[in-house]
């Protein structure tokens, strides 16, 4: 019976890792070692969202613990968590957070082949709130002989060998693709392992939901205002999308991987450039998204086209379903 088989037989997240690399014979089983270790920043960020709200509760935030150090916010436990298990991984070599300004060059001693950039709590802002925030992740491999400088990571999204976001809502949630499809594993707290619960993810073809902070839409171009009125009132006798936007971009973007449909932070008068972050924000969810059949778009390009020239540089970007992302490509070659 296939369905007492995924009961008993479990797909954990590092056994499908193995699967996948055993089929390189060159893999050396760095790429697993290095996703255990991220797969130990988020349980530990997992459990600590979930005691944030009853750490509040009892008085412990704002008071001092035993080093006399005040307790520490959110963002930066999940960050030192995430630097300290990648370096300890003995496989990393340049990492890139959104909380440090600088890359971090690894110790020599504790060098490998992998550079991390990643995003350890995006979407802080919902923190106090309890809704659902994420860590983004994105993997890129050194040329053999390569040194390891910042310029290693400042490559294109279709450099990635691997991306993912693990998002700490109702289930503790891990998005994985080391560019053979998406996988989706949930985190089964009684086991503390992520077992592989949605198989090939694939993007619905066309969705109906649209996803954007529509309070800026003052500020918007042409082509994004057009696309919004169009999802509203549509004049091929569609129906209107539904709009959803949680400001979490782990939920939203997860919503649309699952529902279909698109999810946008444009550019705006205010910020050309839009919001979100290339390297750990918009490459690795854009690498997710087409993995599972999508498409992302920066208003420009092929999103994981871009070639930053800084690590924090920010873009505009449109993901989501191929045929929603495909009217936005259209509407950005007719209106600009
Ligand atoms: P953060 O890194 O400061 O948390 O900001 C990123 C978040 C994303 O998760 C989300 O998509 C976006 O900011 C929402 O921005 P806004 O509040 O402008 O709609
Ligand atoms: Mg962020």
């Amino acid at each position: 019976h296939a369905a007492d088989a995924m009961r008993t037989d479990l797909m954990t997240l590092t056994r499908h890792v193995l699967n996948e690399q055993s089929k390189y014979p060159e893999a050396r089983g760095d790429l697993t070692i290095l996703l255990n270790h991220i797969v130990l920043g988020c349980k530990f960020v997992c459990s600590a969202v979930n005691k944030a709200g009853l750490a509040k509760l009892i008085g412990l935030a704002g008071e001092t613990n035993v080093q006399g150090e005040e307790q520490k916010k959110l963002d930066v436990l999940s960050n030192e968590v995430f630097v300290k298990a990648l370096t300890s991984s003995g496989r990393t070599n340049i990492l890139v957070s959104e909380e440090d300004e600088d890359a971090i060059v690894v110790p020599e001693k504790l060098r490998g082949r992998y550079c991390v950039v990643f995003d350890p709590l995006d979407g802080s802002s919902n923190i106090d709130c309890g809704v659902s925030i994420g860590t983004i992740f994105g993997i890129y491999m050194l040329e053999e002989g390569q040194a390891g400088t910042v310029e290693d990571v400042l490559k294109p999204g279709t450099a990635m060998v691997a991306a993912g976001y693990c998002m700490y809502g109702s289930s503790c949630t891990l998005v994985l693709s080391t560019g053979e499809g998406v996988n989706g594993f949930t985190l089964d707290p009684s086991l503390g392992e992520f077992i592989l619960t949605h198989p090939l993810i694939r993007i619905p073809k066309k969705g109906k939901i649209y996803s954007v902070n529509e309070g800026n839409a003052k500020n918007w171009d042409e082509p994004t205002t057009k696309y919004v009125e169009k999802a509203k009132f549509p004049t091929d006798g569609s129906s209107p999308k539904s709009l959803r936007y949680i400001g979490s971009m782990v939920a939203d973007v997860h919503r649309t991987l699952l529902y279909g449909g698109i999810f946008l932070y444009p550019a705006d008068k205010k910020s050309p450039n839009g919001k979100l972050r290339v390297l750990y924000e918009v490459f690795p969810m854009s690498f997710l998204v087409e993995q599972a059949g999508g498409q992302a778009f920066t208003g420009k390009q092929r999103a994981l086209e871009l070639v930053p020239t800084k690590i924090h540089e920010r873009s505009p970007i449109f993901l989501g379903s191929y045929d929603d992302v495909e009217e936005v490509k259209d509407l950005y070659a007719k209106y600009s």
